[in-house]
């Protein structure tokens, strides 16, 4: 048994490397704290070479507390710069607008996830995201202020869905 499981513990990172679907479901699951906020794993999607764009997305994005908050910006060293977008399907083509802020009621429960309606965009990306790589990104609410947040880059599961188009 214990023979069994160090092979297997040296095979992991082979298997890693080989599969991007695997490195998703092993990634660790990760989450932030901000008062009564809570960010839920933070993920992106790596980018092929030479693309300025990319996108970040929490599994979710809750308010535990009684107070209304939003999220009004968010800033990274991997990016030039980030915007908040929402993004809808007209007539077969995804279209993005930029958003002034998230807003966050109490109770609310947001899924900011790849293929969904809301998403933080990477603008100028300095250098293609890389599966297994990690990034910080800081985010600023109106109430609990700024708070950095771990993202996790990895390829994410389809489950059976298209994978999210992303050309802008
Ligand atoms: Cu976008």
């Amino acid at each position: 048994m214990q023979a069994r499981r160090r092979a297997i513990a040296l095979l992991a990172p082979a298997a890693l490397l080989a599969s991007g679907l695997i490195a998703a479901r092993s990634a660790v699951a990760h989450g932030f704290r901000a008062g009564a906020l809570v960010i839920d794993h933070p993920y992106a999607p790596p980018t092929p070479g030479g693309a300025r764009t990319g996108a970040v997305y929490f599994r979710t994005l809750k308010n535990t507390g009684r107070e209304a908050d939003r999220l009004l910006s968010a800033t990274t060293t991997v990016a030039e710069s980030m915007e908040l977008h929402s993004s809808t399907i007209v007539d077969n083509v995804m279209r993005m607008r930029p958003l002034a802020a998230i807003d966050l009621p109490p109770g609310a429960d947001l899924k900011v996830r790849h293929g969904g309606e809301i998403h933080l965009m990477l603008i100028g990306l300095k250098a293609p995201l890389k599966n297994g790589d990690r990034f910080t990104v800081r985010l600023k609410f109106e109430r609990a202020g700024e708070h950095d947040v771990v993202v996790q880059v990895q390829q994410p599961r389809t489950d059976g869905k298209p994978p999210s188009g992303h050309s802008h």
